[in-house]
């Protein structure tokens, strides 16, 4: 059975999922979630995730939600990207746990206030405040990444996946790739992954199908 990502382009949470669903191998497909009409506060979303977010991954009669755990999901069916001792599995949790809490969640809240909000309702402290948090999220991961190719052990694991869920988007959010070189480095890895696509091409959904 096709396995249905519930996801849209501009979601690097989405990215997150979707990535290594497109590196597995296994057999999936995206399904457009119309974000920025509501999409994800209808009665019909809520039923499937009552956190009102995307992605979600249905598999059959199985729903989960949370990039971090449909990625757990894709490591239980193939055996990737999950570690490959148990020490590594646990430093790739560490590294999942980090990037949801300190750079992906202010990075597409900065992402969306900087880009997809009206230009007179971008609020200056906020984004301000936001992008010396982001600045010092982009310190810790180019630190850890000196002198190496992947976050843990030798190949890509859910860890780089995680990380790396809004570094490729083109919309200004702080992030200058050229100014960290380990992870400008560790990012061009991460494109020379067979089968690896940019978000805007592996999943539905771009900012200029809205006006804004
Ligand atoms: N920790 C969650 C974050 C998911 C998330 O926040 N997704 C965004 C889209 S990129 C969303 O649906 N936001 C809705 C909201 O914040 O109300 C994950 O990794 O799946």
């Amino acid at each position: 059975m096709t396995i249905r990502l519930h996801c849209f382009g501009e979601s690097g949470n989405s990215y997150k999922a979707a990535l290594p669903l497109a590196l597995s191998g296994l057999d999936w497909e995206p399904v457009k979630v119309d974000f920025f009409n509501g999409g994800a506060r209808t009665p019909e979303y809520a039923a499937m995730n009552v956190m009102a977010e995307a992605p979600v991954l249905e598999d059959g009669d199985l729903t989960i939600s949370q990039s971090g755990v449909i990625q757990m999901y894709i490591t239980e069916k193939t055996g990737k990207f999950g570690g490959a001792t148990p020490e590594e599995a646990r430093e790739v949790m560490r590294w999942c746990f980090w990037d949801n809490h300190k750079m992906s969640s202010q990075a597409g809240t900065l992402r969306f206030l900087m880009n997809f909000l009206p230009e007179e309702k971008r609020p200056a402290e906020v984004i301000a405040f936001l992008s010396g948090r982001l600045k010092a999220a982009f310190k810790t991961l180019d630190t850890a990444l000196e002198g190496r190719g992947w976050l843990v052990g030798e190949g890509p694991t859910n860890a780089d996946f995680s990380c790396c869920g809004y570094l490729f988007y083109p919309e200004p959010f702080t992030f200058i790739r050229e100014d960290w070189p380990s992870i400008d480095r560790w990012l061009t890895n991460i494109e020379a992954l067979p089968g690896w696509k940019h978000p805007y091409e592996l999943m539905p959904g771009h900012p200029s199908d809205r006006d804004l």
